[in-house]
Parts: structure tokens; C-alpha cells; sequence
């Protein structure tokens, strides 16, 4: 039995689809277990980046089956787009798969959360706009459309027009908007069913059979901890838990079947959408680490905001997942600079905080404690053991280790597939 889970232990954006594609050289199935298009995860080969929203980042494997399993939130527009740009490249896409149980973002759905957050105004949330909130809070009130409905379209037609007529109403009544027009969308519908049928899979059965006869199942999680719906900084978090515990929700797998629960930590935080941030640069250092970390959202284009590693965030999310592992990712970011701070502790009305406490105005309130690193300045880059880091990067690495009780099992020093150090 090879049950791998990969978590964002941070904000999202760590480098989960690197990992996951590292790592599925070896897996026969690779899971997305919840979220949607929302994510943005980045795979670089030979210098060749690919952008996968929907389809697992183990797709360039085309051993592995790639599953977007029940917990997914599905768009199908941006799946079969997905698939399509993949066969454009040359690539295989018989192995990709749709749990008859995820459900379907609709139009209504991006629509009401582009609406809701303009209505928010100021308290926005800061989403990617593309229907995740709304779709689940259907799925949650049992009014949600599932992929396997699209199977009896007659039954899909009598859902869908009990739905819209609710979604219509808000629509028009309360953000005086236009409403959907019901034909069009079963138009629409009868078209995706079409293209969707042949990839329907009951998942359930093939990853549970594939970890009974040990297979190695890789589990991708989207987003991270923070912004877990129950664990995170909420409102300020997305609909769903991107956590081991997501795995056994959102897959429908024993905890039992989970071996490694690897957290994906960037060297440093970054954030993308509102929401309080402890270690946050507003300044030149800030300026920096977006620079020379690229960071800018792979979903929107939305600059990151950026600020030192926060490793009272990596303590939660080591808790919430029960992490067995750490995969440091970007360290070679921090190349560039002659001083790196960490946080290693929160100050709220003079009070010290060693945990995440569940009020967000307490973490806007919090101060950074911060322990100081001396840099390393050198191009690390090219390096393929621990030993070889310069002796403070170490240092660094041995600190995250000792204040999170978890072991760094691979360091990676670049964005493509080989720029890594794996520790055993
Ligand atoms: P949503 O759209 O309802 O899930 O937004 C709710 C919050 O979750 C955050 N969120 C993310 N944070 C980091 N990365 C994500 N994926 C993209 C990327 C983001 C992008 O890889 O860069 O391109 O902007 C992601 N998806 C959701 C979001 O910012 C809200 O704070
Ligand atoms: P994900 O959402 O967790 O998969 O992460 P993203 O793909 O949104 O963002 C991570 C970004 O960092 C991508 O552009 C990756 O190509 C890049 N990246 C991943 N690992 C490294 C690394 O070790 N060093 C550098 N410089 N870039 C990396
Ligand atoms: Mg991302």
C-alpha cells in the first residue's frame, strides 16, 4: 500500500505541482482530491513550463491514470479546454479521469462569485472568480449538479431547471443582473455531456483497489492549510480543506491507506487575496522576493504579496495534516539576500501566541517574532546533495526541522524537474 499525499503547508503556491510531477515518475494514479480551476500549478520540463488548472500535475507522466476525483469541483468548459491544449502539444490524454460524483461549476456559479465579491466591496474575499465558493455552498445546501447526472440527461434537465430557477432569482433580484437562459445552457450541456461521458469513472473503486494492491496513489492537494474552510484564516480561506483529512473526504480513502503526508513549504510566504498575513514585506525586501521569485498568480496573473517564512503557519499545517515529511521549496531565492529573517512566534497585546488563534482580527493585530539567519549569496542552483549547501543554508534547513519536528525529505533548488536535492 502506497498512499502519498502532497499539502501546501502555507498560503498555496509552494511548488505543489513541481512535486507532484517529481514524484509522479514513480505513481500509477495521481488524485486531485478537492478544489477546482482555482489552483494554478506550475510543471517545468527541460525549460518548458505547462499551467495546470484542473488536470492533475502528474499529466505529463502518461503512465500514471490522472484522476480529478469526487471532492473536485469541475468546470467542465476549463477541463475539456485543459485537454484539449494537451492534445495540441502532442500529448496523451486517454489516462485522464472524472469521478461521476464531482460536481459541476456552472455558469451561475462564476457569475454569483463575481457579484458577491463586488457586493463585498471592501471585504472581499480576494477569490479567483472562478465559482469555486458558490459551487460548493450548492453542493452543501443539496442543490448542486454532479458530473454522473449528466448520465441520465433527462433527469439532469429537471435538476438543472429546479436549480437555475433559484440561481435566476438571486441573480435578478438581488444583483439586479440578466438571468441564464435555460435552453441555452442544456444546449450547452448535451454538448459537454458528450465529451465528458467516455471520462467518467467511478474512483471510488479504482483508488481504493489500487492501494489494496499496492499501487503508488499520489494524492495532489490544491490551495493549503491557511486556507482550509475550517483551519485557515476565514472568511479569508477557500471552500474546501486542502488537507490530509481532504484526502479521505474528498477521495474516499481510509486514513489508514495515507503512508506520507508531505508538506510543501516555500522558503519564504507569499499570499495571493485578502486576508492577514503576519510576516508580510510591504517594502523593498518584499519587492525583491516577488521579483526574483516570479511571483505572480498562475491562475490570474495577480502579483503575490510576499514576507519571510512564518513558521508558526508551517507548525499549524504540520498539526492540522500530521505531516511526515517537508519538501522546501525556492530556497534558491533566498540566494540573493545578506540577512533572512523567520518568524518563529506571534505578539498580540503584548501576550507571545505559538499557535494560530481562530480570530483573524487577532492575526491582523499580531507582530512577528523573528529569529535572524545570515545568508549564503552563492548559486545553489546546480547543487545536488545537502552537504554540498553552503553551511547557512543548512543552518536554515536544520531550523525548519527542529521547530516543526519534521523531517526535510527533498530540498528543490530550481523550477525544472531536475533542480533538486533529495534527502534520505
Ligand atoms: P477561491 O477562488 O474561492 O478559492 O478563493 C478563495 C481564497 O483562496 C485563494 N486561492 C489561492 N491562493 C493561492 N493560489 C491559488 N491558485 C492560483 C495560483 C491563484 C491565482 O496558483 O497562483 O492565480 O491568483 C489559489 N486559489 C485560491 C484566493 O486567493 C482567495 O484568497
Ligand atoms: P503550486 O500552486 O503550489 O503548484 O505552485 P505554483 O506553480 O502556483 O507556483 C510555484 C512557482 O514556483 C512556479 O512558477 C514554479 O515553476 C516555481 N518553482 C517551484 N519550485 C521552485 C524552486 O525550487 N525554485 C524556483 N526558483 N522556482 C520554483
Ligand atoms: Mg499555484
Amino acid at each position: 500500500m502506497a498512499g502519498y499525499v502532497v499539502v501546501g503547508a502555507q498560503w498555496g503556491d509552494e511548488g505543489k505541482g513541481k512535486i507532484v510531477d517529481v514524484l509522479g515518475e514513480k505513481a500509477d494514479y495521481v488524485v486531485r482530491f478537492q478544489g477546482g480551476n482555482n489552483a494554478g500549478h506550475t510543471v517545468v520540463v527541460n525549460g518548458e513550463k505547462s499551467i495546470l488548472h484542473l488536470l492533475p500535475s502528474g499529466v505529463l507522466h502518461k503512465n500514471a491514470v490522472c484522476i480529478i476525483g469526487p471532492g473536485v469541483v469541475v468546470d467542465p468548459f476549463v477541463l475539456l479546454e485543459e485537454i484539449d491544449v494537451l492534445e495540441k502539444k502532442g500529448l496523451p490524454s486517454s489516462h485522464i479521469f472524472v469521478s461521476d460524483r464531482a460536481h459541476l461549476i456552472m455558469p451561475y456559479h462564476i457569475k454569483l462569485d463575481e457579484l458577491q465579491e463586488e457586493r463585498l466591496a471592501g471585504n472581499k474575499i480576494g477569490t479567483t472568480k472562478r465559482g469555486i465558493g458558490p459551487c460548493y455552498a450548492d453542493k452543501y445546501t443539496r442543490i448542486g449538479l454532479r458530473v454522473g447526472d449528466l448520465i441520465d440527461f433527462e433527469a439532469f434537465k429537471r435538476k438543472l431547471k429546479s436549480t437555475l430557477s433559484i440561481k435566476n432569482d438571486q441573480i435578478t433580484k438581488l444583483y439586479n443582473e440578466e438571468p441564464f437562459d435555460y435552453d441555452a445552457m442544456v444546449a450547452q450541456f448535451s454538448m459537454i455531456r458528450e465529451k465528458l461521458m467516455p471520462r467518467m469513472m467511478d474512483s471510488l473503486s479504482v483508488v481504493n483497489e489500487a492501494l489494496d494492491q499496492d499501487k503508488m496513489v499520489l494524492f495532489e492537494g490544491a490551495q493549503a492549510a491557511m486556507l482550509d474552510i475550517n483551519y485557515g484564516t476565514y472568511p479569508y480561506v477557500t471552500s474546501s480543506s486542502p488537507t490530509s483529512a481532504g484526502v479521505c473526504a474528498g477521495a474516499g480513502v481510509s486514513p489508514m491507506k495515507l503512508d506520507k503526508i508531505i508538506g510543501v513549504v516555500k522558503a519564504y510566504s507569499t499570499r495571493v487575496g485578502e486576508g492577514p498575513f503576519v510576516s508580510e514585506l510591504l517594502n523593498e525586501e518584499g519587492e525583491k522576493l516577488r521579483a526574483i521569485g516570479h511571483e505572480y498568480g498562475a491562475t490570474t496573473g495577480r502579483p503575490r504579496r510576499c514576507g519571510w517564512l512564518d513558521l508558526n503557519v508551517v507548525k499549524h499545517a504540520a498539526r492540522i495534516n500530521g505531516l511526515t515529511d517537508l519538501v522546501i521549496t525556492k530556497i534558491d531565492v533566498l540566494s540573493a539576500f545578506d540577512e533572512i529573517k523567520v518568524c518563529v512566534g506571534y505578539e498580540i497585546d503584548g501576550q507571545r501566541y505559538d499557535t494560530i488563534p481562530a480570530s483573524v482580527e487577532m492575526i491582523a493585530a499580531a507582530k512577528p517574532i523573528y529569529e535572524i539567519f545570515p545568508g549564503w549569496q552563492s548559486d545553489i542552483t546546480q547543487i545536488r546533495t545537502f552537504e554540498e549547501l553552503p553551511e547557512n543554508c543548512r543552518a536554515y534547513l536544520k531550523r525548519i526541522e527542529e521547530f516543526t519536528n519534521t523531517r526535510i525529505s527533498l530540498v528543490s533548488v530550481g523550477p525544472d524537474r531536475e533542480n533538486n536535492i533529495l534527502i534520505h
